[in-house]
């Protein structure tokens, strides 16, 4: 049974940042109710509206994955352990983006796969084969014809945003070699749950996997999860090593198992634990409310860092527009002049000085946070104030 737990309101796509500043309606197909529900059974967590691939991920897709320190250095790290442990002749990605991953590779030995012809064309002016295209058998048939078959599937934050994961996997099946390794990244849904970062949720996202749920979905295809890392990027994700079932070589880790017993014991496998979020999710948007008046009474200047998806549902769910943040900052060239989707809030471009007109700062980029303060301590040690809503909104220094 598919059970509703949440209901953020009314949304626009998180990643269609505003060229005007123009009011959106629900007639015009511009905003979309974000409920999000628990599949009783599967234990799989999914939004209800489903938006068609194409009107969010096309030539005109504004995040890009090299744009942050940490995501370049996890992705290299990564790159590393891949040649290590699976030495792979043929990898595939599965959402390239703009080859943050497969950048680190030899071009012989990768494959992309980025259906925003925009970010494809970075990868493939680079000398990588890249197929702008979606991920589904058609094209897995159509790779296997001329490669036969690939040893490593890799995919971080990409299997989320695909609603027919019946097609993903069947593809992944069809293509991977008999002894080959699938590797799936994504948010954590028991960090999202413990951190209340409920602006995980957006269109992009129709799932939020737990270990759980992925198990379930896997067994189906005759897959089975290996090992599991837990990663702090994108606020708490779990990197899952998956394999054929019937391929033994490879022991199962028993990392698999506490991280299944961790969930349970949180309750990942229970409703009432969604319901306990959403209540806390309101209360979350109380608070962080509260916070950003008090700030504005005072005449203080609040201005939001990172334009990122997560801030477009914090916005749009608590109802901030420019009277309480007056702009948000982004390093992002296809962010940049535009405004926050939803909200009349313009995005200025990044520059070293520019926190200097600022009294405090709204975390968009919560996840960064280290990365962010580094870069930031001057003005943090000349009084500049951080505000966060994760785990609860609070001021940070
Ligand atoms: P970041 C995106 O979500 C969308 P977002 C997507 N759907 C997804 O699943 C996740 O990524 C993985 C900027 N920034 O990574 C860059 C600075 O300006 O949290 C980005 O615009 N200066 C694919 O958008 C944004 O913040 C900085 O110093 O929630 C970060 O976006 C840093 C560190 C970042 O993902």
């Amino acid at each position: 049974m598919i059970k509703k737990f949440l209901n953020l309101g009314l949304h626009p796509l998180a990643n269609q940042y505003q060229k005007k500043c123009i009011k959106l309606s629900v007639s015009k197909g511009q905003l979309y109710k974000l409920n999000i529900f628990f599949n009783t059974k599967s234990k799989l967590v999914s939004i209800s509206k489903r938006i068609p691939s194409e009107k969010m991920f096309n030539s005109k897709y504004p995040y890009r994955s090299s744009m942050s320190h940490t995501m370049r250095v996890s992705f290299k790290v990564l790159s590393k352990k891949i040649k290590r442990k699976f030495n792979p002749n043929l990898l595939l990605e599965i959402g390239s983006n703009d080859g943050a991953l497969i950048k680190n590779f030899d071009k012989k030995n990768v494959i992309g796969i980025e259906p925003c012809k925009n970010l494809a064309k970075i990868t493939k002016k680079k000398g990588y084969l890249t197929y702008d295209k979606y991920w589904n058998l058609d094209l897995a048939k159509k790779i296997k014809k001329r490669f036969n078959s690939v040893d490593l599937i890799y995919s971080a934050n990409t299997l989320t945003h695909i609603s027919d994961l019946n097609n993903v996997f069947k593809s992944i099946k069809y293509l991977l070699s008999e002894n080959g390794t699938i590797i799936i990244e994504d948010p954590s849904l028991l960090e999202c749950l413990k951190k209340n970062s409920y602006d995980q949720f957006y269109n992009e996202h129709i799932y939020l996997f737990s270990t759980l749920a992925l198990k379930n979905l896997l067994s189906d295809y005759n897959f089975e999860i290996f090992d599991i890392e837990n990663l702090s990027t994108h606020g708490g994700s779990l990197r899952y090593y998956i394999k054929r079932k019937n391929y033994n070589k490879l022991k199962i880790s028993r990392r698999v198992n506490n991280q299944i017993k961790k969930e349970i014991k949180f309750g990942l496998h229970k409703f009432e634990t969604y319901k306990k979020f959403s209540i806390n999710v309101l209360k979350s948007k109380t608070k962080l409310l509260q916070i950003l008046n008090k700030v504005k009474k005072e005449k203080k200047n609040i201005i939001g860092y990172g334009a990122t998806a997560k801030a477009v549902t914090v916005l749009n769910y608590c109802n901030i527009g420019k009277d309480l943040i007056s702009n948000f900052i982004d390093t992002t060239p296809e962010k940049i002049n535009n405004y926050m989707p939803g909200k009349n809030i313009k995005i200025l471009r990044y520059n070293k000085n520019i926190l200097k007109n600022y009294d405090y700062v709204f975390l968009g980029a919560w996840n960064f946070k280290k990365e962010i303060f580094e870069k930031e301590k001057k003005f943090i040690k000349k009084g500049l104030k951080f505000i966060t809503h994760i785990p609860y909104p609070r001021f940070l220094n």
